[in-house]
């Protein structure tokens, strides 16, 4: 039986939804409790414990931790970049405070590791937009990307200051068929396929030619699990690693979607997430991440538009 007891936060999230299946299937349904402040996935519900919870709490965050024994948490819970724009002190509240309680509690020393997402979004206009390096200029514009720099931060002093074992990478946009997309500027990359499957049109709220970083999910999955399981000796960075998966932009999305669907026309018109996007690099070096825990990924484009098709189609069309 395993000694572990994880709890992931924000399991009805675009990262949760998968992450806990993976989880569940290392640990054991009984080991990994899902929580998250709506409901979550069918197969998120019923296969394991679940939690109402609100990451804002820290009280309810003792409680859990006691009740269940947790050894390790993977906090998700985060307003994205476009959503976060709208409602600062929102995003705020919940993507700082939800980490800060935690790495707080793991303070009291039942919890041994945390894993926390940080994100491209850390980098700002004056970062090196190609192949941006592990130490670059962090100058966010956006809220959401305030909220990540300083989260980084944060997770550097709790492991230097308290030893907390805290894991983080550096999300690109991701991809995958589980959860709906979820207000982020990375997302008419997930829309553009119930689109393409559903309708013969799709409106890109991003220009044709604005390309960004992006990863499908069983590799930004496997990334986080593989950065988990490394030996601590190995991880040299404690505030989040730099992680590259494919690069694209609308265009080139769409004229992948294209091989399976002729007919499928997209146009542009764009709005405030195109300044996010601008913002942000276009492509990322990730040395770091493969020297210290052998990172690579396995998707390139087509290989993830013909899997995202395959798994999106029965869920669509009955
Ligand atoms: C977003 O677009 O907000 C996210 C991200 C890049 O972190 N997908």
């Amino acid at each position: 039986m395993s000694k572990e007891k994880i709890w992931v936060i924000g399991a009805s999230g675009q990262i949760g939804s998968d992450l806990v299946v993976e989880l569940r299937k290392i640990y054991g349904g009984a080991n990994v409790i899902a929580s998250d402040i709506k409901e979550a996935s069918e197969e998120v519900m019923q296969g394991g414990p679940f939690e109402h919870f609100d990451v804002c709490s820290v009280d309810e965050i003792s409680h859990i931790v006691k009740k269940y024994k947790i050894t390790e948490v993977y906090n998700l819970a985060a307003l994205l970049s476009g959503t976060a724009e709208k409602d600062p002190r929102f995003a705020w509240r919940l993507n700082m405070n939800g980490l800060f309680n935690i790495l707080n509690v793991a303070r009291e020393g039942f919890v041994k590791k945390v894993f926390w997402p940080s994100s491209i979004a850390v980098f700002g206009p004056t970062t090196q937009k190609e192949n941006t390096p592990q130490v670059a200029v962090t100058e966010p514009n956006t809220v959401y990307g305030i909220t990540k720099i300083a989260g980084e931060r944060w997770c550097e002093w709790f492991h230097d200051k308290y030893n907390i074992d805290v894991r983080s990478v550096r999300y690109p946009g991701l991809i995958g068929y589980k959860a709906l997309p979820g207000g982020g500027t990375t997302d008419y990359a997930v829309d553009i396929f119930y689109h393409a499957i559903q309708q013969k049109n799709y409106e890109c709220f991003l220009s044709a030619d604005t390309k960004l970083p992006m990863m499908y999910m069983p590799d930004g999955i496997r990334a986080t699990l593989d950065l988990m399981h490394a030996p601590q000796k190995d991880i040299s960075v404690r505030s989040s690693y730099n992680l590259a998966g494919m690069t694209f932009d609308p265009k080139i999305i769409h004229e992948s979607i294209k091989r399976h669907y002729p007919d499928f026309k997209v146009n542009y018109k764009t709005d405030f997430r195109q300044g996010i996007a601008d913002s942000w690099p276009q492509s990322i070096d990730d040395s770091v991440a493969t020297r210290d825990w052998g990172w690579k990924p396995e998707y390139d484009l087509d290989s993830m538009v013909d899997d995202m098709i395959v798994k999106l189609k029965p869920k669509l069309i009955k």
